[in-house]
């Protein structure tokens, strides 16, 4: 089943997620059975590769929890190589235009709905009892997660459109804040980099669909989860590790 699909349809809390940057399936139980509803495995910015990437997701997904991943760029082959390794969804960063999302759409359906190809079993032996060709190839379309980044100044102006083509529109705040002149200094956000946040969550409620926000930490998961957002990663395994190592070895030496 794809939890993250069915919390975000269910609608009745936010689905809660945990950023993987660091190879290895024991990272990946790690943060699945941290309780988190989903995991992203970060394909742009982690030090994830592609055999990374199939090492993450299946383990992953065998504890109940959504493999997301994190494409590099919005390039179709690397659509077809996240989905093939079993993710239940994919997240699209640096979107622009409402053409590349609907190129990106088709890239992740399979026909008649797109143009996904078909070659490899891998993703239906994430599942028990193995889907007949047939289901998966329904079953991938019917439940499978489009995830847009919107990030750009031209997609926040293209914003509610976008969202009508995909599931979830979720934010990057950080490249947003550098794409519209407003970098985020020591957590520090401009009001206008809230303004283009809150028009994101609005347009997407507008278009009846879901919006998620990439977080530094609880409270603020907490804050953007009591503004609505339905889609929302609380931490990475890199700051969290950075942070309990600081932290330990400041209390050791009486600090
Ligand atoms: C951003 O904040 O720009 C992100 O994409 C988070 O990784």
């Amino acid at each position: 089943a794809n939890r993250l699909k069915q919390v975000l349809e269910e609608n009745k809390r936010p689905a809660m997620g945990l950023w993987q940057m660091l190879p290895g399936s024991n990272v990946s139980r790690i943060l699945a059975r941290s309780g988190a509803d989903w995991v992203l495995v970060d394909c742009e910015h982690g030090n994830i590769d592609d055999a990374a990437m199939h090492e993450a997701v299946p383990a992953i997904a065998a504890l109940g929890v959504s493999p997301i991943v994190r494409i590099p760029d919005f390039q179709p082959w690397m659509v077809k190589r996240a989905l093939d390794s079993g993710a239940h969804g994919i997240l699209v960063p640096l979107i622009r235009t409402v053409e590349e999302t609907k190129s990106l759409v088709a890239s992740a359906k399979f026909p008649p709905l797109g143009r996904r190809g078909f070659g490899s079993p891998i993703a239906m032996q994430n599942f028990s009892p193995i889907p007949t060709f047939t289901e998966y190839l329904q079953q991938a379309n019917d439940s499978l997660l489009t995830i847009v980044q919107i990030e750009t100044r031209e997609a926040l102006e293209a914003v509610e459109e976008i969202a009508s083509l995909v599931d979830v529109v979720f934010i990057g705040p950080f490249d947003l804040g550098n794409n519209i002149g407003h970098p985020i200094i020591d957590g520090k956000m401009d009001p206008e980099l809230d303004e283009a946040i809150l028009k994101i969550l609005h347009a997407a409620a507008a278009a009846g669909k879901r919006s998620g926000i990439f977080c530094t930490g609880g409270e603020q998961a907490k804050k953007y989860a009591d503004l609505g957002f339905q889609m929302i990663s609380v931490a990475t395994d890199l700051t969290a590790l950075e942070a309990v190592m600081l932290d330990s070895l400041a209390v050791a030496r009486g600090e």
